[in-house]
């Protein structure tokens, strides 16, 4: 199944415990401390895979979670790192943090790897906290613990080229004359549901050429397939607009010109700007040659319009020909912009202070994890730098804003505690 727009949540590991341990050692009574680092949680990692051309995969699995690190244990030992969890995209994949709408990654190339979140550090063990006067801590770091965060992976296909024009014009004839490709072909309207994406190999040259389905007129306020899979051409650096110059359906071949334009220019300026070259397709069936000039002589000043047979194969050449020197004059597409590096961003002094009931009151936020992972209450030297923290850091004079006074309850964290002057 095609699916080229997606939301997915990703949780990257959580970082592993440090731990409190004390060395035991025989005739050594007191043994230093000896609590080993937490591993690092593992990473979300996005890469190019150039064996699926688009997100079908995500349609049934949306949730992904990479391992976490494990805990340290005694004799300094460090905790394993959680595995990194890979994540296969097709190339031209945009993916996007879904709640700030920023592009985080283009997967542009073949071999792009993007780490698009960290796994949380590990926490430190209890030898790290052993100072001159502190020998024996029993306190360790806890591992940092990650959010999830929802992300928005869109195919923006990366041709050269693409096919527009109304259904039934012979895009995907065309694209079938020019290249290896076998796509659908059938005399009625959207044949075409999903873009074919094709190698053209000519003058010398290659590029590579897309057909999307066709448009027609209200297809900007969804009517037929709608507009959405314009995305795949927007990246394109030159359109060939498709027209059925023997109308063979009834319709006139400039209004179907004005109308197409129409659409494009609606869905903005990503499309209407690509420059386009005309194909006056089903050559072979016009009767009445006359269409051609009057079709011209509108178009005025673009001189680049040609009359084609998707079917006989005349004309074709000289399209073609045009399309290569084009292109060799246009400006390469780029990747995108990262707009955003780093989404998991942590403001460890930010808290908040509520007011829950009479006489209770909670602080949360980063900088309590921030103070909590490093503490344990029931160490009498970690209690002291708790309660150094929460007064130099402002947790104590925010809460006294909003009203705490001596006996109130303050619960931090999974902590509560009586607040005495
Ligand atoms: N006589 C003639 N018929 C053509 C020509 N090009 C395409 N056709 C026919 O027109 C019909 C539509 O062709 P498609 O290539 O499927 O058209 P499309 O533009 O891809 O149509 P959608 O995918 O529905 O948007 C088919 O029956 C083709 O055989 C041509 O140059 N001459
Ligand atoms: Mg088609």
């Amino acid at each position: 199944m095609f699916l080229d727009k997606v939301k997915i949540e990703c949780k990257a590991g959580n970082g592993g415990n440090g731990v409190v341990a004390f060395r035991r050692e025989k005739f050594v009574p007191n043994g230093g401390p000896s609590g080993g680092d937490g591993g690092k949680g593992g990473d979300i990692i996005f890469k190019v895979s150039n064996n699926i051309d688009n997100l079908g995969d995500f349609r049934f699995k949306k949730k992904f979670k990479a391992e976490d690190g494990l805990s340290g244990s005694a004799n300094n030992k460090f905790g394993k790192d959680g595995k990194d969890l890979i994540i296969y995209v097709p190339k031209g994949t945009v993916i996007k943090n879904a709640s700030s709408g920023k592009v985080v990654a283009d997967m542009f190339d073949d071999n792009d790897e993007v780490v698009v979140l960290k796994g949380g550090i590990g926490g430190r063990g209890n030898s790290h906290f052993a100072t001159p006067t502190r020998q024996a801590p029993r306190f360790a770091e806890q591992g940092v613990v990650t959010k999830p965060f929802e992300l928005i992976l869109e195919l923006k296909t990366l041709a050269d080229v693409g096919l527009v024009g109304f259904p039934n014009v012979g895009k995907s004839t065309l694209l079938s004359s020019v290249s290896n490709a076998k796509p659908k072909i059938a005399n009625y309207h959207f044949t075409t549901l999903t873009p074919n994406i094709a190698v053209v190999n000519a003058f010398g040259k290659s590029f590579i050429m897309a057909d999307i389905p066709g448009l027609i007129s209200g297809a900007s306020e969804g009517l037929g397939l709608g507009t959405e899979f314009l995305r795949h051409i927007e990246r394109t650096r030159l359109l060939i607009h498709v027209i059925d110059i023997a109308s063979t359906e009834g319709r006139d071949p400039w209004s179907d010109y004005l109308a197409i334009n129409k659409e494009l220019s609606k869905y903005g300026e990503s499309v209407s700007k690509i420059p386009q070259i005309i194909a006056l397709n089903k050559a072979d069936m016009l009767i009445d040659k006359s269409i051609v000039d009057k079709f011209i002589n509108n178009l005025g000043a673009h001189k680049d319009v040609f009359l084609i047979s998707a079917y006989t194969h005349s004309g074709i050449d000289e399209l073609i020909e045009c399309v290569v020197k084009k292109l060799e004059n246009l400006p390469k597409v780029e990747r995108l912009e990262v707009e955003e590096t780093n989404i998991d961003k942590r403001n460890l002094k930010e808290f908040k202070v509520e007011k829950i009931a009479d006489n209770i009151y909670e602080v949360t936020g980063e900088l309590v994890f921030e103070i909590m992972k490093r503490v344990n209450l029931e160490d009498m030297t970690s209690n002291a730098y708790f309660q150094k923290r929460i007064k130099n850091d402002g947790i104590i004079d925010a809460l006294k804003n909003i009203g705490l006074q001596e006996g109130d309850l303050i619960r931090i964290g999974e902590y509560e505690l009586q607040y005495l002057e």
